[in-house]
């Protein structure tokens, strides 16, 4: 199994996670998104260029993270069960990856985006309705997270490989220590092997892009 992917990009780190929680090897390609031939190079493969990218054995190709970790879940049964089988827990751990993704992912990545523009040239508008959403997020993360110990219930799932990259990066530009249960949820979920191992190897690329801006 191949992995394209990028330390720098939260939706490949969300996949790594998973693969790391069940200890799944698969060699890996890395894309640096930083290079324009790198990127056109990965575009003969993948036209939409996207990563997270997996490429099974058999040469059938898996683009999107929640795809493949739904793949790797049901392909590999070593480890955590990544989405649930109960239907309504398995509904509830698709529901907060969507929400994780589209309404806390998004706005976190447009903050970054707009921090390494000189400040004259930031869109203000963005910035404010990225802020705003980030918000409502941390209240809707934070209530979940009152109610039980992960994001879709009381077992580490697919729902918190999705949370935690983005967290990482958003305590810097929204930080969520106001909120105790996050608080609390963040203490515990950033010592697990998995997200160790993963910061300890994407660490060298996030700072080299962060220490230029
Ligand atoms: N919905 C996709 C999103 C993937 C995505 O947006 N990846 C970004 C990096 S975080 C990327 O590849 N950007 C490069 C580009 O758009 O050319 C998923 O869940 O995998």
């Amino acid at each position: 199994m191949d992995l394209y992917f990028s330390y720098l990009s939260t939706y490949s780190q969300k996949v790594l996670l998973g693969l790391y929680e069940k200890d799944v090897s698969f060699t890996a390609h890395m894309v640096d998104l930083t290079d324009e031939k790198d990127r056109e190079e990965y575009r003969k493969l993948y036209p939409f260029g996207k990563v997270p990218l997996l490429i099974r054995d058999d040469g059938r190709m898996i683009p999107e993270s929640t795809i493949i970790l739904e793949y790797v879940d049901s392909a590999f049964e070593q480890g955590p069960v990544l989405i649930p089988r109960d239907i309504e827990l398995g509904r509830r751990t698709r529901f907060m990856d969507r929400m994780c993704d589209l309404y806390l992912n998004d706005p976190v990545v447009s903050l970054i985006f707009e921090s390494w523009k000189p400040e004259a040239e930031r869109d203000q508008a963005l910035i404010a309705r990225s802020s705003e959403r980030i918000g409502i997020m941390y209240r809707f993360m934070d209530d979940q997270l009152g109610k039980s110990g992960y994001l879709a219930g009381d077992t580490f799932t697919m729902a918190d490989c999705a949370a935690m990259p983005v967290l990482f990066y958003a305590n810097s530009f929204a930080p969520f220590a106001a909120f105790d249960n996050i608080y609390r949820y963040w203490e515990e979920v950033s010592q697990r092997p998995s997200f160790l191992r993963l910061k300890q190897e994407a660490e060298p690329y996030i700072n080299a892009v962060m220490g230029e801006r």
